[in-house]
């Protein structure tokens, strides 16, 4: 599976010419280290070494390894993190092989030895360029496959579109449309490589994808079959997609959100055409206002009371406030929050918006339709609330997060009154150590469920939590069932509220578990040749009208 992925990225990064091609004139690169040992790379190598960076490292250390939530990884350093030709072949192995105590996982094991060794002389040497990507670039990716007077004016089935669900099988590249009435699986489609995240139309009728490779792909539940109709590429690495969600502006607009360039981009939702793009480079909120030019676009959320989208920029802490009435010229209103701003959603009245500040350990409250900063709450190491979830009880109504950090779920208050954008209470989930990637709740469950996916202890990562939200008790840690394995991660209820859906990945025997929310039994497990690693899972109903 690992060459699989490998081959994958090798063939994204040639099409995306990601190589540097002055080094391409010479065979052979040459860099002296400190100890003026010298250190050769073939052009081959080079591609080698950017692929594996771009798949494993660049999440962390930026794409142009510039430096983001983890250090710059440049030869001669940049005045604040280790020039990395000083660590040399032995201190760059000694980081990738044990990680850090600031979060870097360790990879010894994960990436084979060859890897490792090409790594520790793939990043003594100048990143490779990346060449520009705007408009121009978007449109010549542009493919309409269906266009909108080819496809169908209503349903060709009788199924419930409301209650399908999306599933990212990242590894393969591919995107699952399953009835969730049915359990079935109604197509494994293409998509691009590590799909990140799903978002469906306003009307639910188009479910759009986007993947680290920026590709942008839109499926058509009207179909016999879902099918896919329009594909673009927004950029070279991305993680968000968004679309417009106010009355009017229904399957209208579509927001992507790059990591590479850093840049906001609209397009027309129901072709997929560039209609245009911001960069998102600029001051950061805080301290000297330093100018930082990789500012990457992260969680993108759609308000349902005004025609806003709201984008977060990580490295400058700005969270954008995307007025898409006119999208070739979108307002845009920037509000200083916090930085490293990653992952959040609404509190359960919409007009409030969570976002995790993770490497600031903050989450940021904003309120939508005023465009203002509310609060800025320490939590915890790393809070990591995916879309966060909702829950109600004696304390209120709170908005819940995870942390990466350490072992701790914090309990905002979101309603009027005393504690209002506090943590009220604190909970603990089982064992130690953090690495809980997402929570989950629905407003007709009395269950709080939270996955440990990044918890090097086997028996935690494999497991998951569920808590009573009255009491907020640990009611029970669910094992995975007998006949798979992997980690746990990533929560959806179906239309309903009255089942789970839980994905295993990351081990051999990759599934779908379905639970049963109110007995926390083993309703069904769904798996597969095609199910290949299934990490996020998106309900129709849920994600459009945001129920979590
Ligand atoms: Fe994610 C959401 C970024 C690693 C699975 N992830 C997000 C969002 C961002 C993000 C910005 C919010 C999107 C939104 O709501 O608009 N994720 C990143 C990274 O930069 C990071 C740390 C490293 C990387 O290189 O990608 C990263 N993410 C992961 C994983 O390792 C996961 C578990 C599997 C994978 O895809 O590689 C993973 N991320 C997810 C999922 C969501 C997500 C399933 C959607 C959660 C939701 O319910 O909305």
């Amino acid at each position: 599976m690992k060459k699989l992925n490998l081959l994958i990225v090798l063939i994204v990064m040639a099409a995306l010419s990601f190589s540097c091609k002055n080094d391409k004139k010479e065979e052979l690169k040459k860099v002296d280290d400190k100890k003026s040992t010298e250190i050769a790379i073939t052009d081959a190598e080079m591609e080698k070494g950017a692929a594996i960076f771009f798949d494993r490292c660049a999440g962390c250390h930026g794409s142009s390894r510039k430096g983001a939530t983890g250090p710059s990884l440049l030869p001669d350093g940049d005045g604040k993190s280790a020039a990395t030709k000083a660590l040399g072949v032995a201190g760059i192995r000694a980081f990738i092989e044990n990680g850090t105590p600031a979060g870097m996982p360790e990879w010894k094991g994960i990436l084979p030895e060859e890897e490792i060794e090409l790594m520790t002389r793939f990043l003594q040497v100048e990143p490779p360029v990346i060449p520009p990507y705007g408009i121009n670039e978007i449109k010549k990716s542009w493919k309409l496959i269906i266009p909108v007077a080819d496809r169908p004016a209503k349903p060709e089935h009788t199924r419930n579109i409301k209650n399908f669900f999306g599933v990212i099988m990242r590894d393969a590249g591919k995107v699952a449309i399953i009835d969730g009435d049915t359990k079935e699986k109604l197509a494994v489609l293409k998509t691009g490589f590590a799909v990140h995240i799903l978002r469906t139309s306003a009307s639910g009728r188009y479910i759009y994808s986007v993947g680290r490779d920026g590709r942008i792909t839109m499926i058509d539940t009207y179909s016999k079959v879902p099918t896919i109709v329009a594909e673009v590429k927004g950029g070279f690495d991305a993680r968000s997609v968004e679309v417009s969600k106010y009355k009017g502006y229904e399957d209208k607009y579509l927001v992507f959100g790059g990591y590479s360039p850093s840049h906001i981009a609209i397009l027309d939702a129901q072709t997929l055409e560039p209609l245009s793009v911001t960069e998102t480079k600029g001051n950061a909120c805080d301290g000297d206002k330093e100018f930082i030019e990789e500012a990457r676009v992260a969680s993108i959320v759609a308000s349902h009371t005004d025609p806003v989208w709201i984008c977060n920029v990580k490295e400058t802490g700005m969270v954008w406030i995307v007025d898409y009435t006119d999208p070739k010229n979108p307002g845009m209103t920037q509000i200083p929050s916090a930085r490293f701003l990653h992952d959040g959603g609404f509190d359960s009245t919409g007009h409030y918006f969570l976002v995790a500040a993770n490497a600031s350990n903050k989450i940021v409250v904003i309120d939508v339709p005023n465009k203002k900063l509310v609060k800025i709450i320490e939590t915890g190491i790393k809070p990591h609330p995916g879309r966060g979830t909702n829950i109600k009880n004696d304390l209120g109504n709170l908005w819940v997060t995870s942390h990466l950090g350490e072992n701790k779920l914090s309990l905002i208050k979101t309603n009027k009154g005393e504690g209002q954008w506090t943590v009220v209470k604190e909970i603990k989930a089982s064992g130690n150590g953090g690495g809980a990637l997402f929570v989950k709740s629905h407003p007709k469950s009395k269950h709080l469920w939270v996955d440990r996916t990044l918890n090097p202890d086997a028996k935690l990562n494999s497991a998951v939590d569920v808590f009573d939200t009255n009491t907020l008790e640990l009611k029970k840690t669910l094992q995975a069932p007998e006949g798979v394995d992997g980690r746990a991660v990533h929560f959806e209820y179906n239309k309903a509220g009255n089942e789970v859906w839980v994905s295993y990945f990351m081990g051999e025997k990759s599934a779908i578990v379905i639970y049963n929310d109110k007995t926390l039994e083993v309703k069904q497990i769904i798996q597969g040749d095609w199910v290949q690693n299934p990490t996020g899972k998106f309900n129709v109903y849920n994600t459009t009208n945001d129920v979590y």
